[in-house]
């Protein structure tokens, strides 16, 4: 199991230079972040944040740091930060009529709120709503069902379309709880660790980590790969700066992924490029599988997914020159066929022979961490769940599941979708409370927000807690709560809990408060106070022991959050071909975590779930070629969401210098294709289909096709009217993607696949 190394040479946790100004190292889990961990040395001078740095001391980000970070004093200070819960009656909702009260009187309406609603209408009308990875994501469940005992955990991202699905396929044909590109990031000295190979090739598919830093991949590891070696293969319809130094770069027409991964599997398997002995070995249903892609010949998909038939073969023969790893990213699955997709890719890599290999793909260890329906602990709550495990077992399904039985194998929210269907007609039972934090449904996560903020309305109780009034809580909220920064707060972040190696790092309170704010955590742990005032649950009782208790929950870590302040950064490593030792299985011997053993190529979970067991395509449900009639008002195909560097979704708006980087709500567009429509760079345009229409600036650029444009997601103008949701509605991107479009098993949806057409907005 892995132990924590602490760096003895590093700097320590805090110096002071000779002006008194103390240099603090911290870990970043902010400003707009997941709770990534970026090493920060913070410039404090009479409790006056006077810069950050990047701490060079910090083995994974080695010193460097974005620009959300390196504007930390403009986010920090921004006169919009809320600093007192407020409150509104409920006839104002959406008018800037607040009123500023104590937390004192915070924490009683909700409370108030809560029996309300327990005791006239049944505790899962308690809803409890959280967005993507933050910090405070780690308690989102903790939230859910311990404090406020409720299975109405709510996550509304269409199909669940951001990480679930890989998680998913990972889980269920190879038996791991994450699968990433090994990029050394547990080995102590990283590259130089003879424990470590350079991976030869590595296939970035539908991701841009250099912006995004996905889910435990830095992604200037990409750069530092490159420098050793390491040669690129793309799949993205974007030419993204890794595309533009790729050894091929596949640019296919968006959501034809499935087809051209199967393509893909097709020349490795016709050209003999697998890995017999391992194939032989470690794999389950090799013909069946090697049957289907014969379905899917270079030919046929080169003209589905609209790139070179030479091309897909000299993708594939890169990849087959070893160790070779996969990069996969948020475009598996935000489409209806990202099981499939993801099934294939991971297959591709698992008969390469490069599944948790040196410089191959790292397999994570079986979960531990909350919402995961394997392996988990089971946690005494003292709401109305006490002494259930808390996933897998909840003894109620949550919402949607009876609809979608396969996401209750895989994470304890309602199912996205059904949950508006819930909202708008309170079947199976009304919505009454939700407790809303680091989430903005209404500008971000999303589609049909109109729709959606309506049915957030019909809720009694609304409460949002944020570092800014987001337009979800102009929008709906009774009550707002100021959150803190995590420069604000004692913390921790974690690479996947452990699943994956690492690090663990501790995120440190280095300035006063701003007004009243406060971190999730303190607010969670009042809640639990006020909620359960007899309870000696002693985990609850300080955020100290919170998260000492959090860690060593996790897998056995030699550490408390005590040496984690002194060191600041822990790392700590797994072993490769973990599958040859028995470490991957509860039994403890060889083997794949799955029903037979092996890596399910044929898949017996998928089969057991009602879908097919092997890969194949779906060609998406609104294209040119699915419903050539939409084609002709709709011509261009619309992807969603690709990520800047300045904002993290619809955080960060309201920043001088990012907006200045980046001003306005994008739209990519070939320069071509906009000369026939009239469009000039820097025209406000409106982009339009059946299901809704935003005004975006456009942006003439060939690195998108001239039948494709690429639009931002997650924009409101904090600088416009409250009372108009700062154009919110307007500018958002969302309103072009449908509702409960997903596929067969829920999952997916088509975030960045619709038919779109654009014209001026003048
Ligand atoms: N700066 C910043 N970082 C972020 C975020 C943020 O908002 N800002 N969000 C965070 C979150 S929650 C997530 S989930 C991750 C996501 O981060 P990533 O997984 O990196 O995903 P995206 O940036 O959405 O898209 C990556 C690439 O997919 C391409 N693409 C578009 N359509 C398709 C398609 O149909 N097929 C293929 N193969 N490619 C396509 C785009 O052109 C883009 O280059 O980023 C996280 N990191
Ligand atoms: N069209 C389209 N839509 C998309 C996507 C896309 O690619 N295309 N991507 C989707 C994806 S992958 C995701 S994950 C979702 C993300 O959707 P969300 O997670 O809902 O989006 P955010 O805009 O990040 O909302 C987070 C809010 O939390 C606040 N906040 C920041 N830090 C904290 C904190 O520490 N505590 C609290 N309480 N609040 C905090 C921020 O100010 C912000 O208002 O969007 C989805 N929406
Ligand atoms: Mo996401």
């Amino acid at each position: 199991m892995p132990q924590l190394h602490f760096d003895e040479n590093a700097a320590p946790a805090v110096t002071e230079l000779a002006d008194g100004t103390k240099v603090y190292r911290t870990c970043a889990a902010g400003f707009g972040c997941h709770n990534l961990g970026c090493g920060l040395k913070v410039y404090v001078k009479d409790d006056e944040l006077v810069k950050v740095e990047g701490d060079p001391d910090h083995p994974i980000s080695k010193g460097r740091l974005c620009v959300r970070c390196l504007t930390a004093k403009e986010y920090f200070y921004h006169k919009d930060r809320l600093l007192h819960p407020m409150k509104r009656a409920h006839k104002d909702r959406g008018l800037d009529k607040w009123e500023r009260i104590t937390w004192d009187e915070a924490f009683d309406l909700i409370v108030q709120k809560y029996h309300e609603t327990v005791e006239k209408y049944g505790i899962n009308s308690v809803s409890c709503w959280n967005g993507t990875g933050r910090e405070a994501s780690k308690y989102h469940f903790q939230m859910s069902n311990d404090v406020f005992g409720t299975t109405t955990a709510v996550h509304p991202n269409s199909g669940w379309s951001c990480l679930v699905p890989r998680m998913a396929c990972m889980l269920w044909t190879m038996g791991s709880s994450y699968i990433e590109a090994d990029n050394s990031i547990g080995l102590v000295g990283r590259y130089d660790n003879p424990a470590w190979t350079c991976p030869n090739y590595m296939l970035v598919w539908g991701r841009d980590p250099l912006r995004s830093n996905p889910d435990g991949l830095f992604g200037h590891s990409i750069v530092e790969m490159m420098r050793r070696g390491m040669k690129l293969v793309v799949v993205d319809p974007r030419v993204n700066w890794l595309a533009t130094r790729a050894e091929v770069h596949l640019q296919l027409r968006p959501g034809t992924d499935g087809a051209l991964a199967l393509g893909l599997l097709n020349v490795v398997i016709e050209e003999d490029l697998y890995d017999h002995a391992f194939v032989e070995q470690w794999t389950y249903g090799f013909d069946e599988l090697a049957e289907r892609v014969k379905g899917y010949p270079v030919e046929k998909v080169a003209q589905i997914c609209e790139v070179d038939p030479d091309d897909i073969r000299a993708a594939a023969r890169c990849l087959a020159h070893g160790p070779s790893t996969l990069s996969m990213g948020l475009a598996v699955d935000q489409n209806p066929n990202c099981l499939q997709i993801g099934h294939a890719l991971l297959s591709l890599f698992a008969i390469l022979g490069d599944m948790d290999v040196p410089g191959g793909c790292f397999m994570g260890l079986p979960p531990t961490f909350a919402g995961m329906a394997e392996n988990a602990p089971a946690e005494a709550g003292e709401g109305p769940l006490e002494g259930l495990a808390l996933y897998g077992n909840l003894g109620v399904q949550p919402l949607g599941h009876d609809r979608f039985p396969a996401l209750s194998a895989i994470v304890n929210t309602t199912h996205p979708d059904a949950t508006l269907d819930t909202l708008e007609t309170a079947v199976p039972f009304p919505i009454k409370f939700a407790y809303i934090f680091a989430h903005n449904p209404i500008s971000c996560m999303v589609p049909q927000p109109k729709r959606w903020m309506e049915a957030i309305r019909k809720i009694d109780f609304v409460c949002v807690a944020d570092v800014f009034m987001s337009p979800t809580a102009m929008a709906c909220a009774d009550l707002v709560l100021p959150v803190d920064t995590f420069l604000e707060h004692d913390g921790y972040v974690s690479n996947s809990n452990a699943s994956q190696p690492g690090q663990f790092g501790a995120i440190k309170k280095v300035l006063s408060n701003r007004g009243e704010s406060r971190s999730d955590l303190e607010i969670m742990l009042e809640l639990h106070r006020r909620l359960y005032p007899e309870s000696t649950n002693a985990k609850f009782s300080s955020i100290e022991n919170y998260i000492d208790s959090e860690i060593a929950g996790v897998r056995d870590l030699n550490a408390h959050y005590a040496d984690l302040q002194e060191h600041v950064i822990g790392q700590y490593e797994i072993e490769y071909r973990k599958y040859e030792k028995g470490l991957l299985r509860g039994d403890g011997q060889p083997g794949f975590n799955t029903p037979t053993g092996r890596i399910e190529l044929y898949s017996t979970v998928l089969q057991n779930l009602g879908d097919d067991p092997l890969p194949y395509y779906l060609e998406p449900k609104f294209s040119a070629v699915s419903r050539p009639d939409l084609a002709h008002d709709y011509p261009l195909v619309l992807t969603t969401g690709a990520r800047r560097f300045t904002s993290f979704h619809s955080e960060n708006r309201q920043i001088g210098t990012l907006r200045e980087i980046h001003r306005w709500p994008t739209m990519e567009i070939h320069p071509e294709t906009a000369e026939k429509l009239g469009i000039a760079e820097g025209t406000w345009v409106w982009v339009e289909n059946p299901w809704g229409k935003a005004k975006l600036v456009a942006h003439l650029t060939p690195i998108v096709k001239e039948n494709t444009v690429s639009c931002d997601h997650g924009w409101w103008l904090p600088e416009e009217d409250p009372e108009e949701l700062y154009g919110v509605i307007t500018h958002n991107i969302g309103s072009l993607i449908p509702h409960e479009e997903n596929g067969p098993l829920g999952f997916g949806t088509h975030y960045k696949s619709m038919p779109c057409k654009v014209y001026r907005a003048d």
